[in-house]
This record gives C-alpha cells, sequence and structure tokens, in this order.
C-alpha cells in the first residue's frame, strides 16, 4: 500500500515536471519568436534609418536649378581634358552639387581657393561666411571650407604664393594638404616634410588645428586670435600663426596679410591653389 502511494506520488511529481518543462518550453519558443520579431524589427528600424539618412544626404545635395550642363571635377580633369584658358568654370570633386571656381590653367590646372589681389573684399567674415565662401572669384575671395573640404579630402597638393610690396614673389608649396569636413571644424592637416619653397617653412605650424573666426575660437591661444590680433578673419590659428594670408589688407602691423619668421613680414598679396594628387 505504502509502494502504490510512492509510486503515485512519484507519478504526479513526474506528471508536474514534465507539465512545468512543457510550460518552460513554450515559454522558451514564445521568447524565441519574440526575439526573432523584435531582430527583424531592428533590421526594419537601421533600414529605415540607413534610408532615412539617404533621403537627408540626397536633400542636403540637391542643387535645384543650379545643374552645369557641363562640368569637371575639378581644374585638373579640365586641364587634362585639353582646356587652356585661366578662367571661372564650374566643377563637382564628387557627385554632390557643383560650385563655380577660378582655374590657373597656364600653371597646369590648379584650383585657387583664395586670392588677395586689390583689397576690395573684406575677410572680416564670420564662421558661415568662411564655410560656404565670399568674394568674386576674379578678383578677391575665399572659396569656401565645404568646397575646400571636398577638392581636398582625397589628398591634394597646396600651393601659396605671396607677393612682397616691392613686387616680387615667394611661394610654398607642401604636397599634402587636406581639410576635413564640418563636424571637425574643418580641421586641417599639412605635411610639413613635403614642403618645398622661397618663403621659410610657415605652414607646418599650423598642422591639425581646427578653423577658426572671430565668433569662433577653436585656437591655441588665451584669448581668440581672430578678434585679439588678427582683424576678425578667419583661419586655421594655433597661438596665433605663422602664416596669415586672411589678415588685413594693406595693413603692416599685427593681423595684416603676413608670415612670421624671426619677426612679421608684411605682404601685399596672395593666391592659393590646389591641385588634387594623382595618386589617389
Ligand atoms: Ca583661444
Amino acid at each position: 500500500m505504502i509502494a502504490m502511494t510512492t509510486k503515485l506520488w512519484l507519478l504526479l511529481v513526474l506528471t508536474k515536471t514534465v507539465s512545468s518543462f512543457k510550460e518552460e518550453s513554450v515559454n522558451f519558443v514564445c521568447t524565441k519568436t519574440s526575439l526573432n520579431e523584435t531582430k527583424s524589427d531592428l533590421a526594419e528600424i537601421i533600414d529605415l534609418k540607413r534610408r532615412v539618412t539617404k533621403l537627408e544626404e540626397k536633400r542636403n545635395t540637391s542643387c535645384g536649378t543650379l545643374q552645369p550642363s557641363v562640368f569637371g571635377k575639378d581644374c585638373l580633369e579640365l586641364f587634362d581634358k585639353g582646356e587652356r584658358n585661366d578662367g571661372v568654370y564650374r566643377i563637382s570633386p564628387d557627385d554632390g552639387c557643383p560650385f563655380d571656381v577660378y582655374c590657373d590653367m597656364t600653371s597646369g590646372g590648379w584650383t585657387v581657393m583664395q586670392r588677395r589681389k586689390d583689397g576690395s573684399v573684406s575677410f572680416k567674415r564670420t564662421w558661415t561666411e568662411y564655410a560656404q565662401g565670399f568674394g568674386d572669384l576674379e578678383g578677391d575671395f575665399w572659396l569656401g571650407l565645404n568646397n575646400i573640404h571636398r577638392l581636398t579630402k582625397d589628398g591634394s597638393q597646396i600651393y601659396i604664393h605671396l607677393q612682397h610690396y616691392n613686387g616680387s614673389w615667394l611661394y610654398a608649396h607642401y604636397k599634402d594638404f587636406t581639410v576635413n569636413n564640418a563636424a571637425t571644424a574643418y580641421r586641417m592637416n599639412v605635411d610639413k616634410y613635403g614642403f618645398e619653397g622661397t618663403t621659410p617653412e610657415i605652414f607646418g605650424y599650423h598642422d591639425n588645428m581646427k578653423f577658426s573666426t572671430h565668433e569662433r575660437d577653436n585656437d591655441n591661444y588665451g584669448t581668440s586670435c581672430s578678434v585679439s590680433l588678427h582683424g576678425d578673419s578667419g583661419w586655421w590659428f594655433n597661438a596665433c600663426y605663422y602664416l596669415n594670408p586672411n589678415g588685413m589688407y594693406n595693413f603692416k602691423g599685427t593681423g595684416g596679410l603676413s608670415y612670421y619668421s624671426g619677426g612679421i613680414i608684411y605682404m601685399k598679396n596672395s593666391v592659393i591653389k590646389l591641385k588634387r594628387n594623382n595618386s589617389c
């Protein structure tokens, strides 16, 4: 009798265990199904996010009616296609919106990023203006950090011409120059070991600096280089400069268009040009 009771009790316990196991199995299957559904939802969300990002990018690079009929990647490509006249051309270095540039074809297809020739354009400008560019492509201008980034992101040379008040020209040529995107505050990289020129090596001091303007201080100086010393112009100031081509025009004082080499050397004019590196 006792044995029978024990058997019944064991059967009961076994039944309960099996039932509990079944229940847990069902829960497990449900949980697994739920997990799979969550994974599927997550994949869908990721896909949607990717599509939204693409649409936003497309919207941001929407060029409206400004699509040109003819353009090249840059002045070098136009030069390679046979263009030989210096002047304004429409280019697009990537799949983004095209923009106008001044091409120096005489020197073999350089894209001009900055020029001071008569002081008719003020370089006291805001962050937004330095980002977008300003001035007259035939005269004094700044090409704009967004455009400079697009022209240099895959590797570029930079050629800096500076003219003395006596009319003679100096140059500084760097074989490796890059401007990063807006998210980095247009951080600039230049390889001072790739320098050759008739000026001293004056640009390496600015390597790895973010861009600064009078209302956005990203420099290494106690206060703002742009405001305190340099005429509210924008540049990759460190603390503060060896090269200041955006400084005040026709001004032989602190903040004038100049470079530093044991003392400040004031210059009259400047032209800065870019050329894509062929190796990329
Ligand atoms: Ca500062």
